[in-house]
């Protein structure tokens, strides 16, 4: 049998491929190796049991721009202007003078490609793209030899997939125009026409231009033959991330960005998952996922480098039911909790908002097991860079620490202390066994339609985990030390 190898030794010979898949929404109760009993997910659970299961892994932030914008700097993004999550028209919200994960990588002789949801902007203004064109800033400006991209999210237009920073399949019979603060003359909406809606109908909001029978927050106009069928976005992210990958050289290793649509909304799975769970259309979705991460171990077991693979499998930020279509997700959960043991959910300051779950899996260099070890997404870049033997630039990822040895399950050393951010820009503070919240304005529930404890209280919150991860009652007043240890880490940061 295959021993361990040091890292050291293995990296100056061979440099592994490194996939960073991550899904979207995806809460660590969502899956059957971190607990899920209602839904099965035999591809993910089998990467666990090759690797190593993080129960301690924070995202960035508790929604998506945000937590990606942490995962490619190594800056956290309350550091950086705009990085709410973005709008389907949104600028570049990563400078293309900044130093990013991908350059990095291509600075260790990678090749990189990034696959799926984006939503980071992209084109140099705002509202300024010319779609039926190459856009003036895409992937390549920031580091990704190859991408194939949405720009934001499912739920927002455009509904077109950007291959190398054009639209994909483009249609020069329909042009396309984008706006988010007016509805192109004559073009029907959901709120107009909700006739027109014959997949999903909007719960809250989400009632503007309808693409393949779903409407969308934006208004989008054209786009014709290349527009998306939402049925088939999982299977185009994974064909296009399946050609590139068998398309390398066998000797330069690759990096990918591999980002799925699945689980977020409008929850559209293919039509082959059908029926097939009791959770209806949130549970298909994860089987879909499933499915992706599946394909994905296939394709590395016929080219032959699954033990010259590091992958790692991870959610953007906590699980949401109803996040705005009609899709039954909350009557049809039944006992599945999404959240896991943690309380709150995605946009949440509560943990359920940025605890996910992290597999990092490695054959013969990770040893498989469990690690409790506190760990942060934002420590991908200075991580992954020391795995690809790059040293990064001097003010590169200034948030980032190199946990190489934690995520390969060399230690359990835990980081200091992992930050994040809620919707409403909330600061969290993971330390030791304490889990504080800033006080911020902003009621006990999300205000706009899903149902989730926001976490905010216009006190400092302080929760002792070892007691209940459920975090049920501040102990603020009887640690005033400890809260203003924690205030002041967060100051500290904000400078
Ligand atoms: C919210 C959307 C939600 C989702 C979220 C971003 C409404 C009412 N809700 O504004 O559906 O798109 O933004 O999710 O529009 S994320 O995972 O990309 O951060
Ligand atoms: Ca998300």
């Amino acid at each position: 049998m295959l021993g361990l190898l040091p890292l050291a030794a293995s990296a100056q010979t061979q440099k592994p491929n490194i996939i960073w898949l991550m899904a979207d929404d995806l809460g660590y109760g969502d899956i059957s190796c971190y607990g899920a009993t209602r839904i099965q997910t035999p591809a993910i659970d089998n990467v666990a049991r090759s690797g190593l299961r993080f129960t301690d892994m924070h995202a960035c932030a508790s929604t998506s721009t945000p937590s990606r914008y942490g995962i490619l700097t190594g800056e956290y993004p309350f550091l950086h202007p705009g990085t709410d999550v973005a709008a389907g028209n949104a600028g570049t919200i990563i400078y293309p003078s900044q130093f990013t994960l991908a350059d990095a990588m291509k600075s260790a002789g990678y090749r990189t490609g990034a696959f799926g949801k984006w939503h980071l902007g992209l084109g140099s203004k705002t509202g300024q793209q010319d779609w039926n064109k190459q856009l003036d800033v895409a992937l390549d400006s920031l580091g990704f030899d190859y991408s194939y991209i949405m720009a934001a999210t499912s739920d927002r237009v455009p509904c077109v997939f950007i291959e190398q920073g054009h639209v994909a399949n483009y249609d020069p019979s329909a042009p396309i125009e984008v706006s988010y603060r007016q509805n192109f003359e004559g073009e029907p909406t959901g709120q107009s026409n909700p006739e027109l809606l014959t997949k999903l109908r909007p719960s809250h909001g989400h009632d503007m231009s309808i693409v393949n029978g779903i409407s969308r927050i934006g208004y989008m106009k054209g786009g014709g033959s290349a527009l998306w069928r939402d049925e088939d976005i999982a299977d185009s992210i994974t064909a296009h991330a399946l050609r590139w990958m068998g398309e390398g050289s066998k000797d330069a290793p690759f990096f990918m960005y591999l980002c799925t649509n699945d689980i977020h909304v409008p929850r559209m799975p293919h039509e082959r998952f059908r029926g097939k769970s009791p959770m209806g259309l949130r549970g298909e979705a994860i089987f879909s996922l499933d499915e992706t991460v599946g394909a994905i171990t296939h394709a590395l077991d016929s080219l032959g480098i699954r033990e010259n693979t590091l992958l790692i499998i991870t959610s953007d930020n906590g699980p949401v039911l109803d996040d705005g279509y009609q899709d039954n997700a909350t009557e049809l959960a039944g006992s599945h909790n999404p959240s896991g043991p943690f309380r709150g959910g995605k946009y949440s300051a509560f943990e359920a908002g940025s605890v996910v779950p992290f597999i990092v899996s490695w054959p013969g260099h990770v040893k498989a097991g469990e690690s409790s070890a506190l760990v942060s997404q934002v420590d991908a870049m200075s991580t992954l860079a020391h795995i690809a033997g790059v040293t990064l630039p001097e003010n590169a990822a200034p948030s980032s620490m190199n946990m190489a040895d934690t995520w390969l399950g060399q230690s359990s050393q835990s980081r200091p202390y992992a930050v994040k951010m809620a919707a409403n820009h909330t600061l969290v503070l993971r330390k030791d066994n304490w889990k504080y919240i800033s006080p911020s304005n902003g009621g006990p529930m999300i205000p706009w339609g899903p149902k989730i404890e926001t976490g905010y209280l216009s006190t400092p919150q302080l929760f002792d985990i070892t007691k209940s991860s459920y975090e049920e009652t501040s102990v603020a007043s009887q640690h005033p030390d400890v809260v203003t240890d924690c205030q002041q880490i967060i100051n500290q940061l904000k400078k």
